[in-house]
């Protein structure tokens, strides 16, 4: 335990001339339990809720919460929300404090999956032959830190790389000729 207080003092007192006795009434406080809820695995572009409710102590309800992220930032409050846009494994601490300045902590991991892009639009293409035509096509992810390679499939076993631009909200793939089918995995879109 890591906090006490003195509850009420008392007194009695000896005869005329003896020892006096003192009694003093100590009450231990007990330290507050952390409950930051559990573990989360959650896909990137999330926003994460947490909720310190299970959090407890026995003497009164309590002082304060703090809520810890991996990057250094915290939130004070019964309730923190937090944006992940990139996959990974990120630690998140609560802290409470009682009345009495005692405090607990509980680490929970929030895993962020990676979501695979998704092509949006790729329009057909009619060029003259002989001459190169553009393909363009859009595309989504929402791990907008990703970074995106582009690869087009002609159809016939050649391929060509794309080049990927524009913004992350709404990237852009330019191809340097022909057409071709659509797909996409992982963070590369197949075109
Ligand atoms: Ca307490
Ligand atoms: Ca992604």
């Amino acid at each position: 335990m890591d906090g006490w207080g003195a509850d009420q003092a008392g007194g009695s007192s000896g005869g005329r001339g003896g020892t006096g006795l003192e009694s003093l009434d100590f009450r231990v406080n007990h330290p507050p339990v952390a409950h930051a809820g559990p573990d989360r695995t959650v896909d990137q572009g999330s926003q994460v809720s947490f909720d310190a409710s299970d959090s407890r102590d026995v003497e009164a309800p309590l002082f304060a919460y703090e809520w810890l992220f991996h990057d250094g930032s915290t939130v004070t409050g019964l309730t923190a929300e937090r944006d992940y846009p990139e996959d990974g494994d990120y630690p998140v601490t609560l802290t409470v404090i009682d009345t009495a300045g005692s405090t607990a902590s509980h680490t929970i991991t929030v895993t962020v999956t990676n979501v695979a892009p998704t092509v949006l639009t790729a329009t057909d293409v009619t060029g003259v032959e002989g001459s190169a035509v553009q393909f363009v096509a859009t595309f989504t992810d929402p791990g907008v830190l990703d970074t995106h390679s582009a690869l087009i499939d002609w159809g016939d076993g050649a391929t060509s790389v794309g080049m990927v631009s524009g913004s992350s909200l709404r990237p852009q793939i330019s191809f340097p000729s022909r057409d071709g089918r659509l797909s996409s995995r992982s963070n590369e879109c197949r075109c």
